[in-house]
């Protein structure tokens, strides 16, 4: 048993311009598989993709160096979900396309907001969209290996703002790839299916 880089659903070029394969070549395969690499060293090869996440719950209050290799490969595994080459734009299915719409006023308002959270964070770190226990959506940017489980929140779509996810492509334009993430690559139908899910209790 090991932890994994979990299965990309499309190859490494179906996303052009948006992301090159050069990008997926570095961000998946060096940088997300050093984190793997680490995580599995640190445990011993004790934890699977299936089982990790109370561990990096319990690591993020008593071992920091473990948490940051975990928290890692639990946010990337969710960027490469959150990422689709028929991804993007205002056709959201399911009620959460209503659920933005009520919460931020309109698309462009979320957008609008999740570009200026992931633009203003400084530094390395990720802008998410998460679900509290009652439902209610909120933007959050978080720093380094952080992320909304850990404040009790359920995560449902992730845009990595570390300079590697978009230097090759972009260079230092980050409000560009943001807004290349929300209008072009955004993979809505994963983030409706979590939102249907429900909040996860991130503790249990
Ligand atoms: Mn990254």
């Amino acid at each position: 048993m090991a932890l994994t880089l979990p299965e990309l659903g499309f190859d490494y070029d179906a996303l052009g311009d948006r992301m090159s394969k050069e990008t997926f070549e570095f961000h998946r395969d060096k940088h997300h598989q050093a984190y793997i690499n680490k995580a599995n060293e640190l445990t011993d090869s004790k934890l699977s993709n299936d089982n990790y996440i109370p561990e990096m719950l319990k690591a993020k209050e008593s071992n920091q160096g473990l948490f940051n290799q975990l928290g890692q490969h639990y946010n990337h595994s969710l960027f490469w979900d959150s990422l689709s080459p028929q991804g993007g734009g205002d056709n959201i299915p399911g009620e959460l396309g209503e659920k933005i719409k009520s919460t931020f006023g309109s698309f462009d308002a979320f957008k609008e907001k999740f570009i200026a959270a992931g633009g203003g964070q400084f530094g390395s770190g990720w802008v998410w969209l998460a679900m509290a226990d009652n439902g209610d959506l909120e933007i959050m940017a978080t720093l380094n290996a952080d992320n909304p489980l850990t404040h009790g929140k359920t995560p449902l779509i992730v845009c990595d703002v570390w300079e590697h996810a978009y230097y090759i492509d972009y260079r230092n334009a980050r409000p560009k790839f943001l807004e290349a993430f929300v209008d072009s690559m955004a993979n809505w139908e994963n983030a409706a299916r979590l939102y249907d899910r429900g909040p996860v209790k991130a503790a249990a």
